[in-house]
C-alpha cells in the first residue's frame, strides 16, 4: 500500500515537471518570436499609387504593402476602404499576396477623380497583430486628351448658384453635377452620356442661403451622397442618395455658423468620410470645424479650430524663410514695403491690436 502511494506521487511529479518544462518551452519560443519581430505590429512598406498623385492610371491597382504577411480573412471594403469621390466606395473584392493588400477597380475610374483610401487598424496580420495606426491617403487619377480649350456647351446653374460638384450620382458610369443656390435650391443633373446635363431633381429649402456642396458616400452604402452647406444659422443638410441619383432629404444634419464651404475626407482613419467645414464666423474671424460621421451619416463634432492661427504661423514662416545662400526670401521686400507705407501700416496694425484687445474690454 505504502508502495503504490510512493508510485503515484513519483508519476504526479513527472507530470508536474513534463508541464513546467513544456511551458517553458512556449514561453521561450514566444519570447523568441517576439524577439525576431514575428508579433510586432506591421509596419507600411508601401502605398500605391503615391500619396498625393495626380497622374495614377484610371484602371491602377490600389494597395497597401505591410512588412509581414496579412490576413485575408481581416481584409475586407470595411476594412480597406476606398471612396472614390467620383464613383463611390469601391466595395470590389480585394486580394491579399503576403503583406500586400490589393483594389482592383472593377471598372476604370473617372478621368481625374480624387480617391481617398483608408487601411484602418482592422486589417491583421496572419499572427493576429494590428497596425499601430490606420493610413490614410489620397490620389488623383490621371486626365487624358485635353488641350485646355473650351467650348461653350451649355448652361445648367442659374444666376444665385454656389458651389456645385461633380460626380457620377446615378451610378451609369457618366459624371452628374448637383448646385445648390444662394435662396436654398438645389438642382441634380444627371449627363446623358454626350455630356449633356438634364434635371433630374429639384429640392427646395426656403430660408436657406446654400453656398457649398460636397459629394461622397457618407452611409457606406456605396452611392454617393451630398452635404449641403448653408450660411446662414441653420443646420446643415445631408442628402441621402436613393441609389438612381435622386436624393430624399435627411433633415438638419450639424449645425452651421455662417458656413461657406465643405470638405469630405476620413479625418480619424476608421474608414468613413467626415465633412470638414469652413465657417466665416460673424466676424468674419473663419473657423474650421471637423464633424466625426458615425459610418452611417451621423454627425458629433470633433474639433474646432480658428483658421486665424494658420495666418499667423504661414505669415511667420513665411517671414523667416531664406534662401539656399542664406539671405532673407520674402523678409528684406516685405519690410521695405511697409518703411514706405507707414500710415497704412499703422493703420492696420491698430485694427490687427484692437481686434486683440476688444474681447477683454468691458461692455460697461
Ligand atoms: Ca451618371
Ligand atoms: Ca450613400
Ligand atoms: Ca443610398
Ligand atoms: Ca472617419
Amino acid at each position: 500500500m505504502k508502495h503504490q502511494k510512493i508510485q503515484i506521487n513519483k508519476r504526479l511529479i513527472g507530470t508536474i515537471l513534463m508541464g513546467a518544462g513544456l511551458a517553458i518551452i512556449m514561453l521561450l519560443a514566444f519570447n523568441l518570436a517576439v524577439m525576431a519581430g514575428m508579433l510586432a505590429p506591421p509596419q507600411v512598406v508601401e502605398i500605391s499609387p503615391a500619396n498625393g498623385s495626380h497622374n495614377a492610371g484610371v484602371d491602377a491597382p490600389i494597395s497597401i504593402t505591410y512588412d509581414q504577411a496579412m490576413d485575408p480573412a481581416t481584409v475586407n471594403p470595411q476594412s480597406f476602404v476606398v471612396h472614390a469621390m467620383q464613383t463611390g466606395w469601391l466595395t470590389e473584392t480585394l486580394h491579399v499576396d503576403g503583406g500586400m493588400i490589393v483594389l482592383q477597380p472593377t471598372s476604370p475610374l473617372h478621368a481625374g477623380e480624387l480617391v481617398q483610401v483608408t487601411a484602418t487598424t482592422a486589417t491583421l496580420s496572419l499572427e493576429g497583430e494590428a497596425p499601430l495606426e490606420p493610413t490614410v491617403w489620397q490620389f488623383t487619377t490621371a486626365p487624358w486628351g485635353g488641350n485646355a480649350v473650351f467650348h461653350f456647351s451649355q448652361f445648367i446653374a442659374d444666376s444665385t448658384g454656389q458651389e456645385g460638384a461633380m460626380a457620377d450620382l446615378n451610378q451609369d458610369g457618366f459624371p452628374d453635377v448637383i448646385t445648390v443656390n444662394w435662396i436654398g435650391n438645389v438642382r441634380i443633373f444627371h449627363n446623358d452620356g454626350h455630356g449633356q446635363f438634364n434635371e433630374a431633381q429639384y429640392l427646395s429649402f426656403p430660408g436657406y442661403n446654400l453656398v457649398g456642396s460636397a459629394v461622397g458616400d457618407l452611409d457606406g452604402d456605396g452611392d454617393l451622397d451630398a452635404v449641403l452647406i448653408d450660411n446662414t444659422n441653420h443646420d446643415n443638410r445631408v442628402l441621402w442618395n436613393n441609389g438612381d441619383g435622386k436624393f430624399t432629404d435627411g433633415g438638419p444634419a450639424f449645425w452651421s455658423s455662417h458656413d461657406w464651404t465643405a470638405r469630405l475626407g476620413d479625418v480619424d482613419g476608421d474608414g468613413d468620410l467626415d465633412v470638414i467645414v469652413v465657417s466665416g464666423g460673424i466676424d468674419n474671424t473663419g473657423t474650421a470645424r471637423t464633424w466625426r460621421n458615425d459610418g452611417e451619416g451621423h454627425f458629433s463634432l470633433l474639433e474646432e479650430f480658428d483658421a486665424r492661427e494658420i495666418l499667423h504661423v504661414t505669415f511667420g514662416s513665411v517671414l523667416t524663410a531664406r534662401k539656399p545662400d542664406g539671405s532673407w526670401e520674402f523678409y528684406d521686400r516685405f519690410m521695405a514695403l511697409l518703411r514706405s507705407h507707414p500710415e497704412a501700416y499703422a493703420a492696420n496694425l491698430e485694427t490687427h491690436f484692437l481686434r486683440h484687445l476688444r474681447p477683454f474690454v468691458s461692455s460697461r
